[in-house]
């Protein structure tokens, strides 16, 4: 069965669909990811929506990404939360008096969350400056290229807790796919009560099904974690012997790896040499296979740094390193045989859109968020990856199934994975960014 349709895959029909959705998401210097579950700046929908806004408003683009960088620690790190001030208190949990950013000295003035999300800001200001070269771009440009090298100089050193060249994430939150099936083990030796929320008025449930969403279990630990993070004072020297929750996520290190290769691009235009970008991209790119790549399983997987182990689970978090154009091409066809088994689908003709989860696995879970339901922003990156490695029929079916689903959907912030239904927040922004760049 199809899910709800609004209308007909008619590209114009959905450019005007995407833009108004942005439009309506806009918000002074930035864009939320939407109204009503998420009404502040986050960090990685930021540089989604910014290569959206390229290809109709790219002032607009330079704004959101500059906009999130003014709110960049003095260690280098982008937060994931730049919280909106004209807010009421209450309008986000956790919200700023949670956070305490004020209490890191490298902290900005606006407050902020102490995490990160993975790092795919430098590719966004690459594509945005591609489509839309015009001054303003090359001087907004000039002013992130230092930052977005000093947000990779963050991940490669105080991020690199194992010392082995690969960013650990200290939070799930931290990996963009909160709540993946990849991070059960390790959630589950964090010590919590889920009595702890009744202390807390959750957001999330307000505005969306409960039934979607991480269980208040889940959010005990997210609390837990952050709580031990932040009595640290954000610091990140002696995570290893301290803090409860360390991984290293291959879509964070890929996304990394890409950052570098995109900086090596944005250099050659600025007039900087690229070598060391390149060269680091290469040291990324080796790290990850020779820590997350499991021959046995064909793909990448994340390693748990408490227990110096792979996490077994298969889901899409495993594919993206594909993204990496350097991937040697034995881990890049095994991932691409990962990604065309029955466990995520894709085909020239995809008869379901791709999931975030292996479809095969008994915890996957159509309507539970990053568990099992279709989020654009993962088919993106993974399109990018395909074309990368030489498969443009692949990413020609993958593009169509993204298509289909905001034409039948409209742009919702997931999907269900079996009948495209939309899942979530109705006028999302990724979503609406990502299909006009499919789109154009
Ligand atoms: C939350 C804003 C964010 C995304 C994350 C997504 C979700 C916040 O929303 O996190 O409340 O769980 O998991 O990737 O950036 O869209």
């Amino acid at each position: 069965a199809a899910g709800p349709s609004t209308g007909s895959a008619d590209p114009a029909r959905l450019w005007r669909l995407a833009v108004a959705t942005l439009e309506g998401n806009w918000e002074h210097d930035h864009t939320v990811p939407s109204r009503t579950l998420y009404p502040h700046q986050w960090s990685w929908d930021s540089a989604f929506i910014a290569i959206g806004w390229a290809h109709v408003h790219p002032d607009r683009a330079w704004t959101e990404l500059t906009s999130l960088f003014d709110a960049q620690w003095a260690d280098g790190r982008v937060p994931h939360i730049v919280f909106n001030p004209a807010l009421p208190v209450g309008s986000y949990f956790p919200g700023p008096e949670f956070w305490n950013s004020a209490l890191a000295g490298a902290a900005p003035a606006v407050a902020t969350s102490g995490l990160i999300q993975p790092p795919v800001h430098a590719l966004a200001a690459l594509l945005a400056y591609r489509r839309a070269p015009s001054e303003r771009g090359r001087s907004a440009l000039r002013r992130l290229y230092p930052r977005l090298l000093a947000q990779q100089r963050y991940l490669a050193t105080a991020r690199d807790v194992a010392g082995d060249g690969l960013a650990a994430i200290v939070h799930p939150w931290e990996s963009g796919v909160d709540n993946s099936p990849a991070w059960d083990a390790p959630m589950a030796a964090v010590p919590a009560d889920a009595a702890v929320m009744s202390a807390y008025r959750r957001h999330d449930t307000a505005h969306a099904d409960a039934a979607h969403r991480p269980t208040d279990l889940d959010y005990a630990r997210y609390v837990a974690i952050v709580a031990s993070y932040r009595d640290h004072r954000y610091a990140d020297d002696g995570l290893a012997g301290r803090h409860p929750w360390l991984v290293e996520c291959p879509l964070l290190n890929a996304a990394a790896g890409a950052a570098e290769h995109a900086l090596a691009d944005i250099a050659t235009l600025l007039g900087a040499d690229p070598g060391p970008h390149r060269q680091r991209a290469a040291r990324i790119t080796e790290a990850l296979v020779r820590r997350l790549y499991d021959p046995v399983t064909g793909t990448f997987h994340p390693r748990d740094l408490r227990t110096d182990r792979l996490i077994p689970a298969r889901t899409a978090l495993g594919l993206m390193p594909l993204l990496l154009p350097d991937l040697p091409a034995g881990p890049a066809a095994t991932v691409m045989e990962e990604a065309c088994s029955a466990r995520f689908g894709l085909a020239r003709r995809m008869d379901r859109p791709l999931p975030s989860h292996d479809r095969t696995a008994p915890d996957f879970e159509p309507l539970r968020y990053w568990r099992g339901p279709s989020w654009l922003n993962l088919a993106w990156l993974l399109h990018r990856g395909l074309r990368a490695h030489g498969r443009p029929d692949l990413a020609a079916g993958l593009r169509r199934s993204m298509i289909d689903l905001v034409a039948r959907a409209g742009c919702h912030e997931y999907f269900h994975p079996d009948t495209g239904a939309g899942l979530g927040s109705p006028a999302f922004a990724w979503t609406a960014a990502l299909l006009l760049d499919v789109l154009a």
